[in-house]
């Protein structure tokens, strides 16, 4: 389909030990996909599909769980559809084991693409701060933040990624879920809504991005798991998508350019 609609989504958390009935979880999504599919010409997932995704050097058998939604990734692929995935920070240690699995393009980086005349901003989200941010948060966030920058840099590590990778599966695995079933659990107890205009991470990043010139029509976010369609002061919008396990949400880019989210 050449004039066809982009469809955005992300944060599935599949395979999360902290979400319920997991097969109807995939079942859902693949049904969503598939709905998708009848007008789509690509689609985005902006990272966190998984809850927990590393490849070993050894041959990893609980990644047959996943197998119908990579399945359908490649049918998709099939039938000429553009897939793209963004790693999250669940889900970056990929190797190329997950483009061979699910025939999507991976990307490792934000990016900014231009489809039917708008400039759109693509990323999970994770690591993107405003340029002042020392100087915006009171300590105790500013605290979070910093811990939470050292941990990006740690799980980016490409001699920990080595180390990790040599290990047998069902070990990591293990550490790795339970570790990814504790972060939901503490989202649970303790969710941390729209912070506002003034203070949200992500929003201020738009605007900083704004300010230097480097002018997006749209920017869309997953990692937040808060749905957010928001005007900011250029005329950009800045759009986090919420989530595929709880709200459903997508967002869909039509033929003439405009952008609207949804929930499945
Ligand atoms: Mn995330």
């Amino acid at each position: 389909m050449v004039n066809g609609m982009i469809y955005f989504l992300s944060d599935a958390h599949l395979g999360s030990l902290a979400i319920e009935r997991g097969w109807a979880h995939q079942k859902k999504l693949i049904d969503m996909l598939e709905e998708m599919s009848k007008d789509a010409v690509s689609i985005y997932m902006l990272g966190d599909m998984f809850d927990f995704w590393m490849e070993y050097f050894i041959h990893d058998k609980s990644k047959r769980q996943f197998h119908p939604f990579c399945k359908e990734l490649r049918k998709l692929a099939k039938k000429g559809i553009h897939v793209h995935m963004f790693i999250g920070n669940h889900d970056l240690w990929t190797f190329g084991g997950l483009a061979q699995l699910t025939g999507a393009e991976i990307h490792y980086e934000p990016c900014t693409i231009i489809r039917y005349g708008k400039a759109i901003f693509l990323a999970h989200g994770d690591g993107l701060l405003p340029e002042n941010w020392e100087k915006l948060y009171p300590k105790e966030i500013k605290k979070k933040i910093k811990r939470f920058i050292k941990l990006r840099e740690i799980f980016r590590s490409p001699f920990l990624q080595f180390c990790f990778r040599c290990l047998p599966p069902s070990w990591g695995n293990h550490f790795g879920y339970n570790w990814a079933k504790k972060s939901r659990l503490k989202e649970l107890a303790n969710p941390c809504p729209y912070k506002g205009e003034d203070k949200e991470e992500l929003v201020l990043f738009a605007k900083d991005q704004e300010k230097q010139q480097n002018h997006r029509d749209y920017y869309i976010f997953g990692h937040r798991h808060i749905e957010l369609d928001l005007q900011i002061a250029s005329g950009s919008r800045v759009v986090i998508l919420g989530d595929c396990f709880k709200q459903w949400t997508y967002a869909k880019l039509d033929n003439k350019g405009n952008l609207t989210l949804h929930n499945f």
